[in-house]
């Protein structure tokens, strides 16, 4: 059934393997990083931030220390993790119910803000970072398209859907917790098995570190996420709760899907650091799904279904969307899915752009745990960063983005960052030559 598709989505499929975007991914993903453990020094955050309340995160200098081996290119990456909610979607007849997946898909985008109290690294102006994986058919590809303010454009493509928007946040230290907001629209076209494609779109929620005061932060996520699809009306929706006092309502979100006329066709519910569950809607439920998952903090160890849960939509019984990947412990307290992100196998290196983060010697360095040598280097970038912007302002040129151009989308009215085409041809054009000069 996971190999079937139909005729657009063959094309799409086509078009991803010609244009040879999966050269060089031939090696299985990493499956750990060179540290065992990292010993970053436990400095207290609030000690840090007590002086840095009114700013944002663009205006503070941090010891490398509360850094994390990831940019912030990486972390749009990592929204990847569980694109099958996306190829179930496609699978599925029903719109209201791809919407259940689709719906699970914006939460599971949370699920790796667990235990990752530590900024990533700031991009570069014109640093992209390139991600694929024959093995579940996507390539994306994200470029630092704005440095004043930050804004990475997005694409990701697969035979079933596409996936873009751009990461700009607003942040702030208010004196209690840190927040941050996005700014962007993200973009998701289906492709489903019953034909045409369809368009949603939804914007992400409010992160925020909490307890930093009290010494132990956690990041938390919250607000009211509206899905839309603009193809068929349907809508989702869905309240990531706030956490509460002592930790109350942690993780919790919970949505209806409606049709078109509104009248409401599925709940979706459940924790955004364990599962979520999706059940035909019926009245007097409220936000039962929620309790089906686990009310635990941090990493989540027990993999074990509840009770009463099918994995098939029958008998109105709640079945089982999306389930967190299990996370053993690792340095930086990474997923599993971003250790992968920054790895080099020998065969990739030929094909990579200069631009990609992972030929940044900051991140490789902190990567290794040589934190001495990652400040010094950072440093040494974006210094090189702020030279060439003076010379620009010189010459009076603007920086224009390389993959991306602004556009007016045709259906929404959104602006957005619009891909230009050129990013795979062009790797792959260049790439075969570095592999013929090698031989
Ligand atoms: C959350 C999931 C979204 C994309 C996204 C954007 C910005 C990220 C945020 C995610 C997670 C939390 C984050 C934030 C930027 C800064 C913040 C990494 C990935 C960290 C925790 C701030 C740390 C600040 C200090 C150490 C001072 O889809």
């Amino acid at each position: 059934e996971k190999e079937s598709f139909n005729e657009l989505q063959l094309k799409k499929r086509e078009e991803i393997i010609n244009d040879g975007s999966f050269h060089g991914y031939e090696d299985p993903p990493r499956a750990r990083l060179k540290l065992d453990e990292d010993d970053r020094p436990k400095i207290s955050l609030w000690s840090i931030l007590k002086s840095m309340i009114g700013k944002d995160m663009t205006k503070m200098t941090l010891p490398v220390s509360f850094n994390e081996c990831t940019s912030l290119l990486q972390r749009v990456a990592e929204d990847m993790e569980y694109t099958d909610l996306l190829d179930q979607a496609a699978l599925k007849k029903d719109s209201c119910l791809r919407m259940v997946y689709v719906a699970a898909f914006a939460a599971s985008e949370y699920s790796s803000t667990i235990n990752r109290i530590a900024k990533p690294f700031n991009p570069l102006l014109g640093e992209t970072y390139e991600y694929c994986r024959p093995d579940r058919g996507y390539r994306f590809v994200v470029e630092q398209v704005s440095h004043h303010p930050p804004v990475g454009a997005a694409l990701a493509e697969s035979a079933r859907w596409d996936y873009w928007g751009e990461s700009a946040v607003k942040s702030k230290f208010n004196g209690r917790s840190f927040d941050i907001n996005p700014l962007g629209t993200w973009f998701l076209n289906i492709r489903p098995i019953s034909g045409g494609q369809e368009l949603y779109t939804w914007k992400k929620v409010t992160s925020s570190v909490v307890g930093i005061i009290t010494g132990s932060p956690v990041v938390d996520n919250y607000g009211e996420m509206l899905i839309k699809n603009h193809t068929t009306g349907d809508l989702c929706k869905l309240k990531y709760k706030q956490r509460g006092w002592l930790g109350s309502g942690a993780y919790e979100v919970y949505g209806t899907v409606t049709d078109k006329a509104g009248n409401p066709r599925w709940s979706v519910g459940g924790r955004w650091n364990d599962k979520i569950f999706g059940r035909k809607y019926q009245i007097d439920i409220g936000d039962s799904l929620v309790m089906l998952s686990k009310e635990s903090d941090g990493p989540v160890q027990s993999m074990e279904k509840p009770a009463n849960v099918s994995t098939s939509p029958s008998l109105n019984a709640p079945f089982l969307v999306w389930e967190n990947h299990p996370r053993p412990s690792a340095p930086f307290n990474l997923t599993p899915f971003a250790i992968t992100l920054n790895a080099v196998p020998e065969k990739l290196k030929w094909w990579l752009p200069p631009t990609d983060t992972r030929l940044r010697p900051d991140q490789r360095a902190m990567e290794d745990g040589n934190y001495d040598f990652a400040a010094k280097e950072k440093n040494r970038l974006e210094e090189k960063q702020r030279a060439r912007r003076r010379e620009r302002e010189v010459e009076g040129s603007v920086h224009q983005p390389r993959w991306f151009r602004r556009a007016k989308h045709a259906v929404t009215g959104d602006e957005y960052w619009q891909f230009n085409g050129e990013y795979w041809r062009m790797r792959e054009n260049l790439g075969r030559k570095s592999v013929e000069a090698k031989k």
